[in-house]
């Protein structure tokens, strides 16, 4: 089994984190994304959506998608479960992880790829409206997730789950994207201080 994997990429940073919180080491490759490796015709026989991560299977089976490999690995590593432990707790991370990942996770991205002139190359065209009205989306959210996190230790509950994993990498990926964390979101702050303190957080 290896991951496809790139530096500095949010996406494979949260399978790494995963991986780490698991105790579970994969091998990677490491995919040129600068160089534009992923958009060659070898790539895209292994994802047709030419994006990493990718776990490879050693049976060459390619599973790309960052949640569909943390799902395969929490099934064939279930401790610790990071995707709750009961119907119950599995429906909630579910949703907490859709409201990160489709709410402030995804709008950091678009501030990122519309916004950088790095990311010019990548994404045509670059809307820098779409960047401007994602950074307000992302930061409306923050808020709202200030709210819910001064009622709880973690993003779905009261222990670390995948929802804490790609809030993470959402709030480091927002450096990149250039936006500031407001000062004002207290228990934000105290959680991510709390989740980066974490080992896997180093991945
Ligand atoms: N929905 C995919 C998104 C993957 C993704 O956006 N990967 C980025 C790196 S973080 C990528 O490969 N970008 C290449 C490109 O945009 O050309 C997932 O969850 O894995």
């Amino acid at each position: 089994m290896k991951l496809l994997d790139a530096v500095k990429a949010p996406n494979p940073r949260r399978v790494r984190i995963f991986l780490a919180e698991k105790g579970v080491v994969v091998p990677s490759e490491m995919v040129d994304l600068a160089g534009k490796e992923h958009r060659g015709e070898r790539f895209r026989e292994i994802n047709p959506q030419r994006q990493v991560p990718v776990l490879v299977l050693d049976d060459g089976t390619a599973i790309a998608e960052t949640m569909a490999i943390c799902r395969y690995i929490e099934e064939i590593h279930p401790e610790p479960d990071l995707f709750g432990a009961d119907p119950v707790e599995r429906a909630k991370v579910e949703m907490w992880n859709r409201f990160v990942e489709l709410g402030v996770f995804s709008q950091v991205s678009f501030v990122f790829r519309h916004g950088h002139p790095g990311m010019a190359g990548f994404e045509v065209p670059q809307v820098a409206d779409w960047a401007e009205v994602n950074r307000g989306r992302a930061l409306e959210q923050l808020a709202w997730l200030d709210g819910e996190l001064g009622r709880r230790a973690f993003v779905a509950g009261d222990r670390f789950t995948v929802a804490d994993i790609t809030l993470l990498v959402a709030v480091d990926f927002m450096r990149a994207a250039r936006i500031a964390l407001p000062e004002d979101l207290a228990n934000l702050k105290r959680w991510y201080a709390e989740v980066s303190a974490r080992p896997s957080a180093a991945a």
